[in-house]
């Protein structure tokens, strides 16, 4: 009896296999697209409007199937993820990597398996032949536009700094960090002390607890790689009897709808924009891979800056 099971289960893996569609086999095949989208999770505001935007533009009207996964900030198991759509055979594959470094591996094997890679908001270390495009934003240049806005407010006054790094290892974190750094020099900007607050409103608040039980007052400037990171602090500045905004500068990045509104009211002094509507861009990048068209390696998405007039003035019709 077994042995005639196998021969059926075998014939019909077969059958199912011929019925797949070109690129990944087993993608649907009522026409649409199968893609697999690997998200970083829900750690931000920023993240779900990117995630709203993303699912908006894979849309089955759109000509797509979608299925998604968001990894909880788990580098692992993003990458568990990007695995199971190989082995799903979707018709290509889009990911926010959480971090830069360790997708050589799986990126081989989506490409082994003739399946195309997208990558959307934050970039990687693996060289670019393993995935066909990205579409985001230039982290480097946000954190240069946050610091020279830094360097202009306190010239060469000396200043006490405290940052909240964004998720470790990650490129907005490294980049943001850089570009910053470099727009600080020859200002009398001190730091004070830089750790991750991994993009979340409530580790921003609980390490900024921590640099105002070791430095108090001395603190004179704030530097968050997000909004929800500068909120959570804002919590924390507030319950140590400081004013954020006044006693605190704070200069942040996303320009999310409540950053801005925090900018609208005072308590953070300066945000610079990182848009996460790229749904558009991505589906529209993932239909051209698949049509064979050849695309450049990557493509930048502008971004403003704000300060406390622009916010008042544009919040009411800001789409995120
Ligand atoms: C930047 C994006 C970052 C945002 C954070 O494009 O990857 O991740 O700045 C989000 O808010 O968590
Ligand atoms: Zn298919």
């Amino acid at each position: 009896m077994k042995k005639i099971l196998a021969t059926v289960a075998v014939a019909a893996a077969a059958l199912a296999g011929l019925s797949g569609c070109a690129a990944g086999g087993g993608g649907s095949d009522d026409g649409l697209i199968t893609v697999g989208f690997a998200q970083t999770g829900s750690e931000s505001g920023w993240r779900s409007a990117n995630t709203e935007s993303m699912k908006a533009a894979f849309s089955e009207e759109n000509g797509f199937n979608l299925v998604f996964n968001a990894a909880d900030n788990k580098p692992e198991a993003q990458i568990a993820a990007v695995r199971s759509f190989i082995n799903q055979g979707v018709d290509a594959i889009v990911i926010a990597p959480i971090v830069e470094d360790g997708w050589d591996d799986v990126l081989q094997e989506a490409k082994d398996a003739g399946i195309p890679v997208v990558l959307e908001d934050r970039t990687l270390t693996s060289s670019d032949d393993l995935y066909a495009s990205w579409v985001g934003l230039d982290f480097t240049r946000e954190g240069e536009r946050a610091g020279e806005w830094a360097a202009k407010e306190f010239g060469d006054t000396p200043t006490n700094m405290v940052v909240l790094e964004g998720t470790t290892g990650s490129a907005p974190a490294n980049d943001r960090a850089e570009g910053f750094a470099k727009a600080i020099e020859g200002s009398g900007i001190v730091t004070l002390d830089s750790q991750t607050g991994n993009f979340t409103r409530a580790d921003g608040k609980t390490v900024m607890e921590g640099f105002l039980q070791k430095y108090g007052s001395d603190i004179d400037l704030l530097y968050a790689h997000n909004d929800d990171m500068a909120l959570g602090a804002i919590e924390a500045i507030k319950a140590a009897g400081l004013q954020p905004g006044v006693d605190i500068k704070i200069v942040s990045i996303d320009a999310v709808h409540d950053g801005m509104q925090a900018l609208a009211d005072g308590e953070i002094n300066h945000i610079v924009e990182c848009n996460p509507l790229l749904g558009d861009q991505v589906a529209e990048l993932v239909k051209k891979v698949l049509a064979g068209d050849t695309l450049e390696k990557a493509y930048i998405v502008d971004d403003g800056e704000f300060d406390q007039a622009d916010a008042i003035e544009l919040l009411p019709t800001r789409p995120y």
